[in-house]
């Protein structure tokens, strides 16, 4: 009897997804709570049919330029922590930047994400940011690629600025939202500032991503607020990554937690955002568990890396890279197995241009304003 009702449930739930329903917090824990193979492999497969039908099995895929690994912050779970003094640490020049970014449009990613730490040489100098915000559209112009950024909680009119060089997207994941988890997590730093900056990044045109790590102490509701909260954000792009422990911090012998939360994490993404960018990330696992993640409704391959010129992972500093195996050659067997393809560059310009226009409709009609 109970069988049958949880059945019924669960085949109900998957039923409302596909039919582009809203589903509610209790769902969306019982979907996180799957323990049986069989049902959690109808849950995959219902990801993949809702993004077979908004993206029709096109894969985008994103090159990375971690290009300061220094840090004023002490996030408990990251390895360039204020704290880790033990860390190595690198600050590319302009010119290093532009020769990795014109390698990764050379080589056919759809997008280039500047990344970095809270690097005071930018938060502590105001031509620190000027410089950057230039970098930011010539690489756009020379590339032709939509470009974004994750240089964290900068300054709004920094923010502004980003908006003014033609940057397409500003990333910035508040990991969780819950608000005593956040504090633990990131010591130290406003929850408010970091969700304001995003909010403001949507009223400026810019397209935005949110995301969130598991395993590092959240409950499965937790989770379901987090979607709540990305869903609220209006978010262009939704992510999970998993906890990977990190030599010089705090949380160096945590484990990772078992892959198969993120998955499902992944693929209740789809259900509840079928037309969003979903990343699987290749700075968790290298290639591993690269073709599962694309099999739980992934439509993004994030954190392709050019080999030998000295870039690193944010959490896999090293994994496959110099090998070439964060590359689209090094992908390219993996998004085969799935039965995916990588998209055309001109299918990736279309979705962000589709989706900006709709924000700045969206703006004129007073919707988004806070
Ligand atoms: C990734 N390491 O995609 C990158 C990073 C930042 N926008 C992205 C977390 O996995
Ligand atoms: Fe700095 Fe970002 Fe690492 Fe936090 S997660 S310590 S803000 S680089």
């Amino acid at each position: 009897m109970v069988q049958f009702s949880s059945s019924s449930r669960f085949e109900s739930i998957l039923e409302k997804a596909l039919l582009l329903r809203p589903l509610t917090r209790e769902e969306i824990v019982f979907l996180l709570a799957l323990d049986d193979a069989d049902r959690i492999s109808r849950l995959f497969e219902t990801a993949r049919k809702l993004r077979a039908r908004f993206f029709a099995d096109k894969i985008f895929v994103y090159g990375f330029v971690y290009f300061s690994t220094y840090c004023r912050n002490n996030c408990r779970f990251c390895s360039s922590r204020v704290s880790n003094r033990g860390k190595a640490r690198y600050r590319k020049t302009r010119e290093e930047i532009q020769e990795a970014a014109a390698q990764l449009a050379e080589s056919g990613v759809h997008l280039i994400d500047l990344t970095m730490g809270e690097d005071p040489f930018y938060f502590s100098r105001s031509e620190g940011f000027e410089s950057l915000i230039d970098l930011a559209g010539h690489i756009k112009e020379e590339t032709g690629l939509p470009v974004m950024i994750s240089p964290g909680v900068v300054p709004e009119n920094t923010l502004r600025g980003f908006a003014r060089a033609g940057v397409d997207w500003y990333a910035c994941y508040q990991e969780t939202h819950n608000g005593r988890l956040f504090e633990e997590m990131r010591p130290d730093q406003s929850y408010e500032a970091r969700m304001g900056r995003k909010y403001l990044a949507r009223r400026l045109g810019l397209l935005v991503e949110e995301g969130i790590m598991t395993g590092v102490g959240e409950t499965l509701e937790d989770i379901a607020d987090s979607m709540a909260a990305m869903r609220r954000l209006g978010a262009h792009q939704t992510r999970v990554m998993s906890f990977t422990p990190q030599d010089g911090t705090p949380l160096a012998g945590r484990p990772s937690p078992l892959r198969l939360r993120e998955l499902l994490i992944i693929a209740v993404l789809r259900l509840v955002f079928p037309d969003r960018l979903i990343p699987a990330s290749l700075d968790i696992d290298g290639r591993g568990y690269l073709k599962e993640r694309l099999d739980a409704g992934a439509n993004v391959v994030t954190s392709l890396i050019p080999p030998s010129l000295g870039f690193t992972g944010v959490s896999q500093a090293t994994l496959d890279i110099d090998e070439g195996n964060r590359t689209l050659g090094g992908i390219q067997p993996y998004l085969n197995a799935a039965g995916l393809e990588l998209a055309g560059a001109d299918e990736y310009k279309n979705w962000v241009e589709e989706e900006k226009k709709k924000l700045r409709l969206q703006d004129l009609s007073g919707e988004a304003r806070l």
